[in-house]
């Protein structure tokens, strides 16, 4: 399988995904929504042993935005704050325009989300046509903004070889994806499903997986015994088990590093998942 071990990877790169654009504040008092939740949550994320947070931000009523001041000013305090990748989202939510989340790389961050495809998410659906896709492609390479490929769906990883084989290769130089699985309306978060998604990335390609709701603890299962990396976080699961909601985001980052030591993968330092994902140290 692309990307896996054994002859892969000894560590495991954890992104802690910790806010997302769908849940509601007030039913869900421990998502962190203001710049100060963030930081806090992504310190405590990182010495938990994340490398990556991926950042969807929240404005002063804890609505969804992605208004261009607050994602700068969010990048420059996580910075400031950590060591982690600032991969920003550009999926943000499902009623945000396609020029909006164009205009996300213009914060600045190390990496960003590019989603392969239109899924349907929900009662919603999360537009993602070829158009886009590509311009979103080419901006990302014009800015050296490192792109995570987000796979909700079998036939977006055929979307990712027609990118790659028409736009060449990303900021950095190499592919990594990430699977987003049990989306209703996207690929299940089962072990059937993740092989098949895997042995049909790009040769060279490295992964992580995530499976939404109760498929979390499946995929990731899945995901440390395939050889592939982990994401985490409130965006994806706001259970910690059976009728226990999650604490904090950093939990779920505990969980998944004490697995991942278990399975002799420990957790990718910071600077190591830089170097693995082709982001240059943008601090210097
Ligand atoms: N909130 C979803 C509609 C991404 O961050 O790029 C899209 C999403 C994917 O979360
Ligand atoms: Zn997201």
């Amino acid at each position: 399988m692309a990307g896996s071990t054994p002859g892969g990877n000894p560590e495991t790169l954890i992104t802690v995904a910790p806010t997302g654009a769908e849940a509601d504040k007030s039913a869900v008092p421990a998502l962190p929504v203001t710049l100060n939740e963030l930081v806090l949550t992504a310190k405590e994320c990182e010495a938990a042993g994340a490398a990556v947070v991926h950042v969807h931000i929240r404005d002063g009523a804890a609505r969804p935005t992605l208004d261009p001041g607050r994602l700068a000013d969010t990048v420059a305090a996580l910075r400031e704050g950590t060591d982690l990748i600032v991969q920003l989202s550009t999926g943000g939510a499902v009623t945000d325009s396609f020029a909006d989340r164009l205009a996300v790389l213009d914060s600045g961050p190390d990496a960003c989300s590019l989603t392969c495809g239109t899924v349907n998410f929900g009662d919603e659906v999360f537009a993602n046509p070829w158009p886009f896709i590509k311009d979103l492609y080419q901006l990302t390479q014009e800015r050296r903004v490192v792109p995570e490929f987000e796979l909700f769906d079998l036939g977006q990883v055929a979307a990712l070889h027609r990118l790659l084989g028409e736009f060449g290769p990303p900021a950095g130089g190499h592919v990594h994806c990430d699977l987003v699985m049990g989306v209703p309306g996207g690929m299940p978060g089962d072990v059937r499903t993740l092989a098949a998604a895997v042995a049909a990335l790009p040769a060279g390609a490295t992964w992580s997986a995530t499976g939404i709701g109760r498929t979390t603890l499946p995929v990731l299962f899945g995901a440390l015994a395939a050889g592939g990396h982990l994401r985490v976080g409130m965006e994806d699961t706001l259970s910690f088990a059976r009728g226990r909601p999650v604490a904090r985001n950093a939990e779920l980052v505990e969980r998944a590093a004490e697995l991942a030591r278990f399975a002799q993968r420990p957790p990718m330092p910071p600077a190591s998942a830089r170097a693995f994902l082709g982001i240059g140290d943008r601090k210097g």
